[in-house]
């Protein structure tokens, strides 16, 4: 244990790991032969052995949550907030072990772990003041004496579906806003990364303890795939809110689309960052290296293709090809590390054979693109980033491989080219111009310009702020998350006429005399 891991899972709590489910205050889960083992992707040490609900655990587990719901719902907003307020407290106080743990279990660097908390931290806050603030519009009615507005109530369980890459802030994303919205919550984290959030329920735990609150407000449920199509499938779930691949949001989308259920998805990216020549390259050089190799490219929001005026393309090409080959590459949770381990061997797998197959196509790999071993590589799971040449339109360069591979492009005409370039993918998630022109820059930000639901000027593709609604378009599956008005998809929305006169006038000026 040469992490201090323990004692990380001794300070965050994390001793009913053997737990299938919880509710909020109850451990479940009955023994059985199904369990999972969960190792480290950074030394590949065993952390923890956990049991997997079965569909009768979620069944139980959504029983609760109606349970809760019921009274939840009755709790005014402003005092949901103060509950979340209270949890955003509680993750400050965790913030350091639950960051490492994101880091131990995940791989991504410690910084970035951290960043991950405290981007839980910052939706909590954002949710506080949004419980005061759940506004609706109010309208003039046609009709005389008549008073017209929205009105936005709770809507009940929501399920979370999160992905490994982002174990615990994209999940918190939906359920603070869910909780200040009067919606009680039913997470199923990745089985890649079940620890982090078990540590995360008990925090939340002592807060609804704390304060006498029932059980089933936040649920967590360990499980398999069939948890998450179990919650797609149940019509007591209304709003499912899955983040992952395309092909398991597709699944999701469909059976949640056919009760009619709703569906928030967030899925792939194929983001790209257009340089144009009217670009400050060596700024952009940061955002690039940064938006391509950080959480060694396993951000959603990644960036994957690089679209380059020709006119600079050899500067850029020989600045990236000195950085790099020295990126420092290693165990996250030792300072000065940049690029951690992929999740597991089956993502190395898919980053190999995508390398392969776009060599295949034609692609030329400039650098990167091994299996690092020795000592300092136990797991199998450190690659060094790559950097290919290659066209827009190889099959490889159209699909979204979640590990650091960085396709360069060539442009050579206008930026309305580099935009139909980037445009030219079935994702739509992120996207970025680099440029200190203003016509380009508008250009790009214009209704002809990106079709992404997140486009940037002179920043990268990656590391969105939560007070913007965070989605995407096309095949990412256009829901948006996080900040702006995105809480709005979980409440439940009521158009209301009052009639305060003595008359029943018609709306449209309908004679109907009874
Ligand atoms: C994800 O990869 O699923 O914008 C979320 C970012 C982070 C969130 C990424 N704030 O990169």
């Amino acid at each position: 244990d040469s992490h201090g891991i323990r004692q990380v899972l001794r300070e965050l709590g994390v001793e009913a790991e053997n737990a299938a489910y919880s509710t909020g205050l109850q451990w479940g889960g009955a023994a059985n032969e199904n369990s999972r083992t969960v190792y480290s992707p950074v030394d590949g040490q065993l952390i923890a052995t956990v049991r997997l609900a079965t569909t009768a655990d979620y069944d139980a587990v959504v029983t609760t949550a109606q349970e809760a719901f019921k009274s939840w719902r009755l709790v005014p907003a402003p005092k949901r907030g103060e509950i979340v307020r209270q949890i955003g407290n509680k993750l400050r106080e965790y913030k350091e072990p639950l960051g490492k743990l994101v880091s131990y279990e995940m791989g991504k660097l410690l910084q970035e772990g951290l960043g991950e908390v405290q981007e839980m931290i910052d939706i909590c806050d954002f949710a506080v003041g949004l419980s005061r603030q759940l506004h609706g519009f109010t309208m003039h009615s046609e009709r005389p004496a008549h008073r017209m507005y929205d009105q936005y109530q709770p809507l009940g369980i929501v399920g979370t579906i999160s992905a490994f890459n982002f174990p615990v802030a994209v999940w918190s994303w939906n359920a603070m806003l869910a909780a200040v919205c009067g919606d009680v919550n039913i997470w199923k984290p990745s089985e890649k990364t079940p620890l982090v959030a078990i540590a995360v329920q008990h925090i939340i735990k002592d807060v609804l303890r704390a304060n006498e609150l029932p059980e089933g407000i936040f649920n967590v449920v360990i499980g398999e795939a069939e948890i998450g199509a179990a919650m797609a499938a149940d019509p007591r779930v209304p709003l499912v809110s899955a983040t992952g691949s395309t092909r398991m949001g597709k699944k999701v989308g469909e059976v949640v689309g056919a009760r009619l259920g709703r569906a928030l998805l967030e899925l792939g990216g194929n983001n790209a960052i257009i340089l144009t020549q009217h670009a400050d390259v060596a700024m952009a050089m940061r955002a690039v290296v940064f938006g391509a190799v950080g959480t060694a490219g396993q951000r959603c929001t990644t960036t994957r293709r690089l679209i380059i005026h020709d006119s600079i393309y050899e500067d850029v090409k020989s600045r990236l090809l000195a950085i790099y080959p020295k990126l420092p590459i290693g165990n996250p949770l030792q300072e000065g590390t940049l690029v951690g381990p992929l999740i597991d061997k089956q993502a190395v797998e898919m980053f190999t054979k995508a390398l392969a197959a776009v060599q295949a196509e034609g692609g030329t790999l400039l650098t990167g693109g091994t299996i690092l071993t020795g000592d300092q590589y136990p797991t199998g799971t450190y690659v060094t980033p790559a950097l290919v040449e290659a066209r827009n339109d190889y099959h490889t360069v159209q699909e979204e491989t979640f590990a650091p591979i960085l396709y360069l492009i060539k442009y050579s005409g206008s930026v309305e080219e580099a935009i139909a370039l980037q445009n030219g993918v079935k994702q739509g998630l992120s996207s970025s111009i680099f440029t200190l022109n203003m016509r380009e820059a508008e250009a790009f930000l214009s209704q002809t310009g990106s079709d992404c639901g997140i486009a940037n000027v002179n920043i990268g593709t990656s590391g969105a702020e939560i007070g913007g609604a965070f989605g995407g378009e096309k095949e990412t599956g256009g829901g948006r998350e996080s900040g702006s008005d995105a809480w709005k998809v979980y409440m439940r929305r009521q158009t209301n006429t009052i009639n305060y006169s003595d008359q029943l006038p018609l709306a449209q000026g309908i004679k109907f005399d009874v």
